[in-house]
């Protein structure tokens, strides 16, 4: 069966789980990362010298980096929509994948951890500011790309929403000012509608660094 190596809560881990269930193969989660630990282990090293999660086996096969296990699983899992066969639709999906890693996750990562994963009497207002008006930025170039179709490479749901609608969810409910984004908004809403998405991706987080410990902590049942 597939292994999926990480945390449920983790960033980069989410989206490959998401591409997983999207499929409905059979899968199991193998936790590692954070307190489950793990990366450090010779074993784990053998088979991710970059000793980060997400991590697949896939039988004696193993892949590290979240797009490209994205893409992977898409390839030979995915029916036809997910991984796009026309290439340039295919291409399309990839340039918003690689957007998402270099444009869109830092800032909002960034704003993520300067809310959620920071005590709220430290707090720096000035900081969370700077970092919701960066992602607002970028994310305006998605907005304006959505006017004209439902998905981020058209009329059809692929691979390339994927990366995206992760950032989208963190980026939507954490306490930062957000400029309005029709089209972004509708997107998500209908992100929103996917079953996988709703299980895997809408997982409330917490407010404060204890909420979030304390909901990787129980995660713990989630895997082996
Ligand atoms: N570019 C990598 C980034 C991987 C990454 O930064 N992983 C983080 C978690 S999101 C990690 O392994 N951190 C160590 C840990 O969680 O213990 C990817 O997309 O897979």
């Amino acid at each position: 069966m597939l292994e999926v190596w990480g945390r449920p809560y983790s960033s980069n881990v989410i989206p490959v789980i998401w591409a997983v269930a999207e499929t409905g193969i059979d899968w199991q989660l193998k936790l590692a990362g954070g307190s489950f630990g793990k990366l450090d282990t010779p074993e784990y090293a053998a088979m991710n010298p970059n000793r980060m999660i997400p991590m697949i086996r896939d039988g004696d096969f193993a892949l590290w980096e979240s797009n490209a296990i994205i893409r992977y699983i898409a390839d030979i899992y995915g029916k036809e929509h997910l991984s796009p066969t026309n290439q340039k639709m295919r291409a399309e999906a990839d340039q918003w994948m690689e957007w998402c890693q270099t444009r869109a996750f830092p800032p909002v990562i960034q704003a993520f951890f300067a809310t959620v994963r920071t005590e709220p009497d430290k707090r720096d207002v000035s900081l969370i500011s700077k970092h919701a008006d960066e992602a607002a930025d970028i994310l305006s170039i998605l907005d304006d790309h959505l006017k004209e179709r439902l998905f981020v490479t058209g009329d059809t749901f692929t691979i390339g929403d994927i990366p995206l609608g992760c950032v989208a969810y963190r980026y939507f409910n954490i306490e930062i000012e957000r400029p309005s984004f029709p089209h972004l908004e509708a997107w998500y809403a209908r992100l929103s509608e996917r079953p996988a998405y709703k299980k895997h991706v809408m997982r409330f987080f917490g407010k404060t660094p204890e909420d979030w410990a304390a909901l990787e902590e129980s995660s713990a049942t989630e895997g082996t």
